[in-house]
């Protein structure tokens, strides 16, 4: 007898015993064919990755710690020009600028205007109203008053009723009065001593003869006759042409 039909056998034996341990015979879709049904094998192999799926919803934000912000970025192309502002309110009145050489050469260049202008009104005056004689010069408007307002006319000019100092003056204020006119001089503080009207003694005379008399009520101003230009005393209150005095 050959040894491989015993073997046949046997294998055969082994697994029918199996398949009856595990699966019933009753259901005829269990039937295990003696050549078809094995006993079950281990899992296999993980098979290939699927494709894609759609994709998610973002999720919340982590929980992590934040890290360590960053250095600025460099600085961005300037952007356009804004539209114009509301004018803002009117401030307040500046001082006056400081520019001393300017105001050096526009007071000069004023000086020398009105000192052109000055010797115009001077030679105008001369050639109408008076006469000068030396630095001083002798001028009156043709009205008649006291002495005391031919003392205030006089004054507005920065001048003086009329004091020759000479035989040269005395002629000048004669030239321009060309009538009885007042002289700055009085004898009102101490009788017979003539004085001009700073107080000082007067050091040039030239009274008409029998002059100063002190007549009358008294006399204590004096006067320019139109004789020669001979002076005589007269009360102050009577009125004769006013001729005044400046130095220019
Ligand atoms: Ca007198
Ligand atoms: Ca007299």
């Amino acid at each position: 007898m050959s040894l491989f039909p015993s073997l046949s056998l046997l294998l055969l034996s082994v697994v029918t015993a199996s398949c009856s341990e595990t699966e019933p015979l009753e259901s005829p879709q269990k039937t295990c064919p003696v050549y078809t049904c094995g006993c079950p094998g281990s899992n296999g192999f993980p098979g290939k990755d699927g494709r894609d799926g759609a994709k998610g919803e973002k999720g919340e934000p982590g929980q992590g710690l934040r890290g360590v912000q960053g250095p600025p970025g460099k600085l961005g192309p300037p952007g356009n020009p804004g539209p114009p502002g509301l004018p803002g309110r009117v401030g307040q009145k500046g001082d006056p600028g400081k520019c001393p050489a300017c105001k050096y050469d526009v007071a000069a260049s004023e000086r020398e205007a009105l000192h052109v202008e000055l010797n115009h009104i001077k030679k105008l005056l001369k050639f109408l109203l008076g006469k000068q004689v030396g630095k001083k010069f002798f001028f009156t408007n043709g009205a008649k008053m006291t002495f005391e307002e031919a003392k205030a006319l006089c004054a507005q000019f920065q001048g003086s009723v009329a004091t020759p100092r000479n035989a040269e003056e005395n002629k000048a204020v004669l030239d321009v009065a060309k009538e009885e006119a007042f002289l700055g001089i009085t004898d009102v503080e101490t009788e017979g001593h003539f004085v001009d009207l700073t107080g000082q003694s007067i050091t040039y005379q030239n009274w008409h003869d029998g002059e100063p008399n002190n007549t009358g009520t008294g006399e204590h101003c004096g006067m320019i006759l139109k004789q020669e230009g001979k002076w005589n005393d007269i009360a102050c209150s009577v009125s004769l042409l006013a001729v005044c005095e400046a130095t220019f």
